[in-house]
């Protein structure tokens, strides 16, 4: 028989969850039910090589620290140093230094990048007897609205599975296959496109001091630490601009005069890519019993580095809630989910709106005019005078708002 005409053996498996997606949202999901005691499967598209490689993020806020604190979990998952809690704003040249930690008790930020966290989080959890299964080819999804979804898989050798479940967690990305099997009419997608490219260059040279954000009339830039010998830079670029129209030379000539830092050190170019800054929200993040968690419900600008933390942010959430189901019958925190999740996502959203259009309009005023030019000159000003507005800047990097969402007790 054709490998892809095999039956299905005629017993599905079962599991509590499926997890689609191994990324940060769904490797948190998993780690922290598996602390809970509750079984699940995760489903993977790719190889665990490849997944391991994706470099992104670099930095987890200081409540995705604490939360992964809460759960007993921050010493095995996350890597690097603290984040000494300044970012360098360098305007026209001149230097401002902002104290982006909120003062509260308790760790901060940790310059963490994405892969590492993924990194760990795949050896912790394959280590604690965690079921990953990488390769896992067209993942359908049925019966979202009964008591017992089904998700349907390819193994890599081309066999079929299926696994009955009381809850999916769909943390497969933006192009992934979760959000797509709502039917039409379920989730609203808001949508905004800021009009803006940048190239992200990752090299093996030397990190800022502090994370550093460069306004200029040539257009923005920024230098971020990646690792003690390695870099993210960022420069903005027509939207849609072509990475090949990027050689070496013009790249850190383009870093050297934004930055104002003639004697940059340069490096060995490892990936370059461009791409539009925009922001996109699915509503709601559920659908009967499927839960949007991460970036399979909101892409959100690089600016603020908001997108991996809301990633962890939602897992946090859907572990408690599936915790309080099964632990307790408690369905509450499960009905509210999306709600809480949204109050994050669009804070966030705003968040990065206000720095995306702040440091960009600050700059080149061709592309915006001179009133929105001098606006955003004005917030920057107010950003470096006032303490009130730089407590508040702080508070939104941080992450942590003080009316709620401090990590609470697991209570595991
Ligand atoms: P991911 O990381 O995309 O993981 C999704 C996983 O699902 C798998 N998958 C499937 N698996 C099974 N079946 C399918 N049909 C599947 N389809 C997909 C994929 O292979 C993948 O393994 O989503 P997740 O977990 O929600 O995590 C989100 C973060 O990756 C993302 O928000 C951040 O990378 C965004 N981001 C940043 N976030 C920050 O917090 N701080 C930053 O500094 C920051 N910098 C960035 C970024 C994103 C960037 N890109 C992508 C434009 C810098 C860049 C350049």
């Amino acid at each position: 028989m054709a490998e892809g005409a095999r039956q299905l053996d005629e017993t599905p498996e079962s599991a509590t969850v499926v997890v689609i997606g191994a990324g940060p949202a769904g490797l948190t999901v998993a780690s922290l039910l598996r602390r809970c005691g509750i079984d699940c499967v995760v489903l993977e598209r790719r190889s665990r090589e490849h997944v391991a490689q994706r470099q992104r993020a670099g930095i987890v806020e200081a409540r995705a620290v604490r939360m992964f604190e809460s759960w007993g979990l921050a010493d095995l998952v996350l890597g690097g140093p603290p984040h000494d809690g300044i970012l360098e704003f360098r305007v026209d040249g001149e230097s401002h230094l902002v104290d982006d930690s909120d003062g509260s008790e308790g760790p901060g930020a940790r310059l963490c990048p994405q892969q590492v966290l993924v990194q760990k989080l795949t050896a912790a959890h394959l280590a604690d007897g965690g079921d990953l299964r990488y390769e896992a080819a067209d993942v359908t999804l049925h019966d979202l609205t009964g008591d017992r979804p089904m998700v349907r898989y390819r193994s890599a050798d081309g066999t079929p599975h299926a696994i009955s479940c009381a809850f999916v967690a769909g943390c497969d990305g933006e192009h992934g296959v979760t959000r797509t099997a709502v039917p039409d009419g379920h989730l609203t997608a808001h949508t905004l496109d800021h009009g803006i490219g940048w190239l992200t260059v990752l090299a093996d040279a030397p990190p800022p001091a502090h994370p550093l954000l460069a306004v200029s009339p040539q257009g923005f830039a920024a230098h971020f630490p990646r690792g003690p010998h390695s870099s993210r830079y960022y420069l903005q670029c027509p939207p849609d601009d072509d990475p090949g129209a990027w050689p070496d030379d013009r790249i850190w000539d383009a870093l050297r005069t934004r930055l104002a830092d003639p004697a940059l050190t340069a490096g060995p170019i490892t990936d370059r890519e461009t791409f539009r800054l925009r922001g996109l929200v699915n509503e709601p993040m559920q659908y009967g019993r499927l839960f949007l968690v991460g970036d399979a419900a909101h892409i959100v600008s690089p600016m603020g580095g908001k997108g991996m933390n809301l990633a962890l942010y939602d897992a946090d959430l859907f572990a408690r809630a599936v915790r309080d189901q099964v632990r307790d019958g408690d369905d509450t925190a499960l009905r509210t989910y999306s709600e809480r999740c949204l109050r994050r996502v669009w804070s966030d959203q705003e968040f990065s709106h206000w720095l995306t259009r702040t440091v960009h309009d600050a700059g080149d005023a061709t592309r915006c005019g001179p009133f929105l030019q001098r606006l955003a000159r004005a917030r920057l000003d107010r950003l470096f005078s006032s303490p009130a507005a730089a407590r508040a800047f702080a508070e939104l990097m941080t992450g942590l708002d003080p009316a709620q969402d401090r990590p609470a007790s697991t209570g595991r």
